[in-house]
């Protein structure tokens, strides 16, 4: 299995797409690696002659990927979710559509003939490391027409955001997309005193840094998600920084700011709510208009504050908009949660190991109070339960710890 296999499958892909019909669906993350793949592959298949219709969404979840299974009379496109979820995804699509996922995550297997999981995994190629999504669909647009090549700083992008050069560089698939942004210009490499590499964005004039440009982006797909950031962020990945995406930007840090500092100072003043070894607390709706990627995000700005107990897992949990943009309204009442860790307890999971991880507690408890099961590591997840199932989800995770313990 290699990159050849790889382009090969995304041929493959090519060919399907094709023969399905002009029309195509694209379905991408928020963050930065998902937005900027969202840029490459709108451009292409744009070029293509294929018309896309692009809808960005925080996460796979049931009830989204059955309603574009059952009303999207097109192609269906992931990137940068997806590889996951391919048995769900599966089961939604039932053999209607044809189905791409392009995407860098821990791969499964699809069920559905008619669902292709173009997954770097399957074909050696790290999702950690060596290629990011953006980089993937860099050479799915090489594998249309090698005229994409000007998208290549696109690519780098992405990679960036996913901090696939934090080692000090970017490496193999990811290095590829790079060279190619380097030669023509778009992409500049300087390298500090260390021998660490720093990426600057010169397609678009004056030297832009590309790490804090990541995080812009990301900004404006996450805390923007429920007001226009995505689309302003693929714009901004293919544009460069325009001034109605920096006005937007500032605004949203400050509305991310302020969130942060009212449930911090709410927390400092009542404290978390506990059980024997989870600290929680639920902003309902106070995140709004921000996405819930945001709950994780902040767990994880806390997770070593004084007012943190650091022995303690961290669950935080946010309301769920009824609503996903693009999509419009859904029924559900939901709240999503998310877990994060104290470096202390951390340290008892992935060094001492006399505590258990995230990846083995999460699933099941979510498993127990009808929650979904998502990407868990053992330093970060989250799912999704009913609203009003809060409680049930920690209490389950406390009983769970127990009985970890008790065993060993
Ligand atoms: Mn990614």
């Amino acid at each position: 299995m290699s990159k050849e296999d790889f382009l090969k499958e995304i041929r493959q892909g090519i060919d399907q797409m094709r023969a399905a019909g002009s029309e195509v669906t694209l379905l991408h993350h928020n963050d930065a690696d998902g937005l900027t793949s969202a840029a490459v592959l709108q451009t292409c298949l744009t070029r293509a002659g294929f018309s896309v219709r692009r809808i960005c969404i925080e996460r796979v979840h049931p009830p989204i990927v059955d309603r574009i299974h059952k009303e999207f009379p097109s192609t269906i496109f992931y990137v940068d979710l997806g590889g996951q979820a391919a048995p769900a995804i599966s089961d939604a699509n039932h053999g209607r559509r044809t189905t791409l996922i392009l995407d860098h995550h821990h791969p499964h297997k699809p069920t559905d003939p008619h669902v292709l999981n173009i997954s770097t995994e399957f074909f050696g190629l790290s999702g950690d490391m060596d290629i990011s999504a953006s980089t993937a669909a860099y050479f799915f647009a090489l594998e249309l027409d090698e005229s994409n090549r000007d998208v290549a700083h696109v690519g780098v992008l992405g990679a960036v955001g996913d901090e696939h050069d934090r080692e000090g560089r970017l490496i193999n698939e990811n290095r590829d997309a790079l060279l190619d942004a380097v030669e023509q210009g778009h992409v500049e490499i300087e390298v500090d005193a260390q021998g660490k590499e720093k990426y600057m964005l010169t397609r678009f004039g004056e030297a832009i840094p590309m790490a804090p440009w990541a995080i812009s982006i990301t900004t404006l797909g996450g805390v923007g998600y429920y007001s226009g950031g995505p689309d302003l962020g693929v714009r901004a990945c293919l544009k460069g920084p325009f001034p109605e995406a920096q006005r937007r930007i500032e605004e949203l840090c400050q509305i991310q700011k302020m969130a942060y500092q009212e449930t911090t100072a709410r927390l400092m003043r009542n404290g978390f709510r506990e059980t024997k070894y989870v600290q929680w607390f639920t902003v309902g709706d106070d995140f709004s208009p921000m996405g819930v990627k945001m709950i994780g995000e902040y767990c994880w700005d806390i997770r070593n504050e004084d007012f943190v107990d650091p022995e303690k897992y961290i669950v935080g949990f946010q309301n769920m908009a009824p609503e996903i943009p693009g999509l419009g309204a859904f029924d559900w009442s939901q709240t999503k949660a998310s877990m994060r860790l104290p470096t202390p307890l951390e340290r008892k999971i992935l060094v001492d190991r006399t505590m258990p991880g995230l990846a083995y507690l999460v699933p099941e408890a979510a498993r127990q109070v009808g929650g979904s099961i998502d990407a868990c590591h053992d330093y970060t997840a989250a799912t999704i339960v009913d609203m009003g199932m809060e409680q049930a989800l920690v209490v389950a995770m406390d009983k769970s710890v127990q009985a970890e313990l008790s065993r060993k």
